[in-house]
């Protein structure tokens, strides 16, 4: 089997979610915005899909490094394509970067659970078939019965226990809503929350990323006054020594590193320095399924749980195949917005959620994405 076609397609799709100026995800009116779908071609017909913004696979990319690695090679041999493609981001000016090898390893993994007729998750060795989600809510905002108050928190999070989550994470606010970040409103959300929805549930916090020592330290002690599960950067993750401080100093699980650069290498290291409680990794941080599974086990090695960065097949396959992690990341969920939609590109969402808050694992070939080839055939970019 050798691989024959690279290739990206542009389309339009239509989304309610807008970025902020920091790049924070907000609801508003329907727009269109441009997506890619990576095909990669064997010679035998077999095809893998993934889907990604157009500037990760951009002709340069395709051209100058992705296609040079992987025409004329067997597709099944994914360590090595990746090791590969790793190798190449050194003298690629920091144009290669972790988020384009994530989409063509995914590929490359739909690829091969297509051609043998089997899920991913199977393919790997699945630990489960469904996984308790945690619903992950927006960062905070100014829209009026939004996410604008703790009230609106304590709120939210009565409607999504009752659509079934046992798990809530709340991002706060972050600049640029006008007086954010504030501490002790992050521990107001976070109390109303608490109020809200009882001891039962497991409730954690992902705050403004670049607090100071004793702001973190502050928030840190507050959440274990009211339960929380973990607190996740709350701190510029550049810094690994600070972690490694916050950790020794609080009782609540600090959990990291999620955007630190350096794929399983850096989790390798922060487990090293003691500077997190329980790992972090995620498909399009580490550069792939590939590089997380390895994240996944090393965390397992030094008896640690590692959770898992955002929603989407490739990152609930990682979690399907893994003991040492307790949830599925979804969302990210406002009042204003309907997750269980879906997207316009597929016929139907690949992450649904029962009224238990499991997420059940897709049975179909591959990665579990129900593509709608015609959508995207007649909302082609030319
Ligand atoms: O800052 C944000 O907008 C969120 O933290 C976002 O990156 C989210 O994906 C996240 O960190 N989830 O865990
Ligand atoms: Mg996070």
């Amino acid at each position: 089997m050798r691989i024959e076609d690279v290739s990206a397609q542009v389309f339009r799709t239509t989304t309610r979610r807008h970025a902020d100026s920091a790049g924070h995800a907000h609801p508003g009116p329907a727009h269109q915005v441009q997506m890619a779908m990576l095909t990669i071609t064997a010679d035998t017909g077999d095809k893998g899909y993934a889907f990604c913004p157009p500037e990760l696979v951009r002709p340069y990319l395709l051209e100058k490094f992705v296609r040079k690695v992987l025409i004329g090679e067997d597709p099944r041999d994914r360590e090595r394509l990746w090791q590969d493609l790793a190798h190449w981001q050194r003298g690629s000016a920091a144009q290669l970067t972790d988020r384009t090898l994530a989409i063509v390893d995914c590929a490359l993994w739909d690829l091969a659970g297509r051609s043998l007729n089997q899920p991913v998750h199977k393919l790997i060795g699945a630990y489960r078939d469904k996984v308790p989600a945690y619903g992950s809510i927006m960062c905070g905002d100014e829209i009026e019965g939004g996410l604008a108050t703790p009230d609106d928190y304590g709120r939210f999070c009565e409607k999504l226990v009752a659509r079934g989550y046992k798990g809530i994470k709340l991002h706060t606010w972050m600049p640029p809503v006008s007086w954010a970040p504030d501490v002790k409103m992050d521990l107001k959300a976070c109390a109303a929350a608490r109020e809200a929805v009882g001891p039962d549930i497991h409730l954690m916090i992902d705050a403004f990323h670049w607090y100071s020592r004793t702001e973190a330290l502050e928030l840190g002690r507050g959440l274990e006054k009211l339960g929380f599960a973990w607190i996740e950067e709350p701190l510029d993750e550049q810094s690994m020594s600070t972690y490694a401080w916050l950790t020794k100093n609080l009782d609540i699980p600090v959990l990291g590193p999620e955007s630190a650069a350096g794929k399983h290498f850096t989790r390798a290291e922060w487990i090293k320095a003691e500077a997190c409680d329980i790992l972090r990794t995620g498909v399009h941080d580490v550069g792939g399924i590939t590089p997380a599974l390895k994240s996944m086990r090393l965390a397992e090695s030094f008896g640690m749980n590692c959770e898992v960065h955002g929603n989407g097949v490739e990152n609930l396959i990682v979690t399907a195949v893994s003991k040492n992690c307790r949830w599925y990341e979804r969302g990210l969920l406002h009042p204003f917005l309907e997750y269980d939609d879906g997207f316009d590109y597929l016929s139907q969402l690949g992450d649904p959620m029962d009224a238990d808050g499991f997420v059940h694992l897709s049975d179909r070939p591959g990665l579990g994405l129900d593509i709608n080839f015609d959508f995207i055939a007649e909302n082609l970019v030319a």
